[in-house]
């Protein structure tokens, strides 16, 4: 059996110590990770709320890596500028969030940053077909979105495996990022299925050595 590919690690600090977030930063930082992930939830696209652009912009003297920008938000348009003024490095929202995901493409790119889709649960990996030409990521949504700490879905490896074939097609660099239930036992389903990002709260943060459990996501066995 070929050796599977060594994916990204984003840790989400939605599972992090709010109280001392820079330190929390810093730490995954120093320890290895390779982008940070942060969620941004309105309470009305998703069921729960969480920080906007000052409190990135508050965090990001405390590290240099990727800030990735998970909008949970609709609409989503208004905000761009203000995270890319904070400090984000990608922004990724949802398809589901509202009809003119080209438009809301055309805007991030102009910043001149990394644009992302993400797709949640029920939606088909055809729905982003249109814009692929103008993504640099995509985003599987594992769980439904909305909180940490959720049972993974494995009705969704099968859509990794199409959005794998659906990227090589296209001959672009896109990476491919799943969030949502990874654990050192779902790491190789999705790495296998295609997946070159995982991003994990619970696996990276609730877990006492942030160095051992981002490598247990790694080094895939
Ligand atoms: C899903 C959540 C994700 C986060 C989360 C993953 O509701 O909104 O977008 O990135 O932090 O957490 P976990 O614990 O499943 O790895
Ligand atoms: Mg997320």
């Amino acid at each position: 059996m070929p050796a599977l590919r060594t994916p990204l690690i984003a840790p989400s600090i939605l599972s992090a110590n709010f109280a001392k977030m820079g330190e929390e930063i810093e730490a995954i930082d120093k320890q290895g990770a390779d982008w940070v992930h942060l969620d941004v939830m309105d309470g009305h696209f998703v069921p729960n709320l969480t920080f906007g652009p000052p409190f990135l912009k508050s965090l990001r003297p405390y590290s240099k890596l990727p800030f990735d920008v998970h909008l949970m938000i609709s609409p989503v348009d208004l905000f761009i500028e203000p995270f890319v003024k904070a400090g984000a490095d990608h922004i990724t929202f949802h398809i589901e969030a509202g009809p003119h995901a080209h438009r809301t493409l055309q805007t991030i790119k102009s910043f001149g940053i990394k644009s992302g889709i993400v797709l949640c649960p029920a939606t088909p990996p055809e729905a982003i077909s249109q814009v692929l030409d103008m993504v640099d990521i995509i985003l599987v949504m594992t769980v439904n979105p909305g909180f940490g700490g959720q049972a993974f879905l494995h009705s969704q490896l099968p859509k990794i495996r199409k959005l794998r074939q659906m990227v090589d097609a296209t001959g672009r660099d896109i990476r491919i990022s799943v969030d949502g239930g990874i654990t050192k036992e779902t790491a190789p389903l999705v790495v296998d299925a295609g997946a070159d990002v995982l991003i994990a709260g619970t696996s990276v943060y609730g877990q006492e050595n942030y160095k051992n459990a981002m490598d247990a996501l790694r080094y895939q066995k």
